[in-house]
């Protein structure tokens, strides 16, 4: 009789570890296939910027103009209370996390003592010929923990041999220069605007070039990866980042960061030859992971202008920004154009103070981490792709369903009622971009009511609109081709005016 006991109790044990094996399993279970295109090592860190800034900043500031022809005398570079520090404490307090600098606009000017022309900061009386941007700038950025970036031309209006071939080596030299003297660089920016006509040494004609065949871009490229493989490329057809086709600052709103360039008139993709529109939704399924940059100036201007001095973006205007670039998965690009003291303008500098405390006050609080979190579905039933994962402010961390679950849905059950007006979603990126349709409702007198759906989500997807005051939230995803991952879901409240 004892014994049949001791067995039952047996029995019941090994049942209960079976069960306790097969509901909460430990053991390991995969993660998700990726899906189709995916980042690289390098796009994923620069996924994590989002925000970061552009200094225009040469001879135009000084001749008030947006382009330079490329005769304007070195000398007329001159600020009169040049302050880099307070340039980039500027962007720094702004909540930038790098800085781009037009290193070398159109006109050809070089802010650093370039070995290869005469047209730079060298030859100026500025600081007797000892003067130095890049340093600065980029020493600046060290100083604050801001990450540097370059603008370097490929168009320049001054170099007497623009159009040949001796001019890409040209380029190609101050490159080099810009990528091994200056420390890490993080994004470097090949502008689309090229060839037309300038000062070319003193020819003062139009020089037009082939944009898919003159630069020779894949080469341009590997001087890059080889000098600063960490640094992301910039153009019109990436191969990292990619213009979002318009200067507004402002994705589709829907937009995928894979892309599949299409040249004109059957010539192949480059930068400024381009179907560019196409960059402001890139492609489901498009061949590459080219992800989505927004650029945009705080002025009318990308160089500084007097008259434009109330004329500055306020911080209700950058707010839409954001929501409009990086609330759609782009990152956002602000340009802050030094004065011709070689300062940050106390208009620029007021808006972009509101701006970030109204983004301080925005994120202060994620109102989902008072939610118990209700998934349709967990992976393997396993921990490691529990729910737990959208709050815990950890992009690495995701909730993810089995493989044959691809609309799963999430409830967020809330003790007191939760009032909210943002909502941000984020998916796993090195997996993919998987999903492709969802909705959220609320929970009102007993029924699901919708109150926002969209299509792409990716790094980032931002919603706002009126306040939601409810028990409880729920988060469908509606559509996606392979299971999702997302890493993120949160809710927060902001007091709009
Ligand atoms: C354009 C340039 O022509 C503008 O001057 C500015 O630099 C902007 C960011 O890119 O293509
Ligand atoms: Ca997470």
């Amino acid at each position: 009789m004892q014994k049949m006991k001791a067995n039952k109790v047996l029995h019941g044990l090994v049942l209960f570890s079976f069960i306790l094996l097969f509901s909460c399993s430990n053991q390991p279970v995969d993660p998700p296939e990726p899906y189709e295109a995916l980042p690289s090592e390098r796009q994923w860190e620069w996924h994590q910027l989002e925000f970061y800034g552009f200094l225009h900043f040469t001879v135009n500031t000084f001749t008030d103009k947006e382009w330079g022809y490329g005769d304007e005398p070195n000398d007329i570079f001159n600020p009169t209370d040049y302050d880099p520090d307070q340039i980039v404490r500027t962007a720094k307090e702004a909540g930038m996390k790098g800085l781009i600098l037009t290193c070398k606009h159109h006109d050809g000017f070089c802010l650093w003592p370039s070995d290869y022309t005469k047209h730079s900061v060298k030859y100026s009386s500025w600081k007797n010929g000892e003067g130095d941007v890049v340093k600065d700038i980029s020493d600046a950025c060290k100083k604050y923990g801001l990450k540097f970036g370059v603008y370097l031309s490929p168009w320049d209006r001054n170099y007497a041999d623009y159009g040949k071939p001796e001019y890409i080596e040209y380029y190609r030299n101050q490159l080099k220069e810009l990528l091994t003297k200056y420390g890490p660089v993080f994004e470097i920016w090949f502008d689309g605007a090229n060839g037309g006509d300038g000062y070319y040494g003193g020819a003062n004609e139009v020089r037009k070039i082939d944009r898919s065949t003159y630069y020779d871009w894949p080469v341009t490229w590997e001087i890059v990866r080889e000098l600063q493989p960490k640094a992301v490329i910039f153009s019109d057809v990436g191969p990292d980042i990619r213009w979002i086709g318009n200067e507004r600052g402002i994705a589709n709103d829907t937009c995928w960061a894979t892309y599949t360039p299409h040249g004109i008139d059957g010539k192949k993709p480059g930068p400024g030859s381009i179907k560019y529109k196409e960059g402001q939704s890139g492609h489901r399924n498009g061949k590459f992971w080219i992800a989505p940059e927004c650029d945009v100036s705080i002025r009318p201007g990308w160089f500084y202008h007097k008259k434009e001095d109330e004329r500055v973006r306020d911080r209700e205007n950058l707010m839409d920004l954001y929501f409009k670039s990086i609330g759609r998965g782009a990152s956002f690009l602000l340009n802050l154009p030094p004065d011709r003291r070689g300062q940050i303008h106390e208009n620029d500098v007021a808006s972009l103070r509101g701006f970030k405390a109204d983004l301080d006050q925005l994120f202060k609080t994620d109102l989902a981490k008072d939610a118990k979190l209700i998934p349709s579905n967990v992976r393997g039933k396993s921990k490691v792709f529990g729910p737990q994962n959208l709050t815990d402010n950890n992009r690495e961390t995701y909730w993810a369903t089995d493989d044959e679950v691809t609309t799963p849905e999430l409830v967020l059950e809330f003790k007191k009622p939760v009032s909210f007006n943002v909502v941000s979603i984020r998916e796993f990126l090195p997996l993919g971009q998987r999903i492709d349709g969802w909705a959220i409702d609320r929970w009102e007198n007993g029924e699901w009511i919708e109150f926002a759906k969209g299509a792409s989500i990716g790094n980032r997807r931002l919603w706002r609109g009126v306040q939601q005051n409810t028990l409880k939230v729920r988060f469908r995803v509606t559509g996606s081709p392979v299971c999702p991952a997302v890493s993120e879901f949160a809710l927060y409240h902001f007091n709009w005016n």
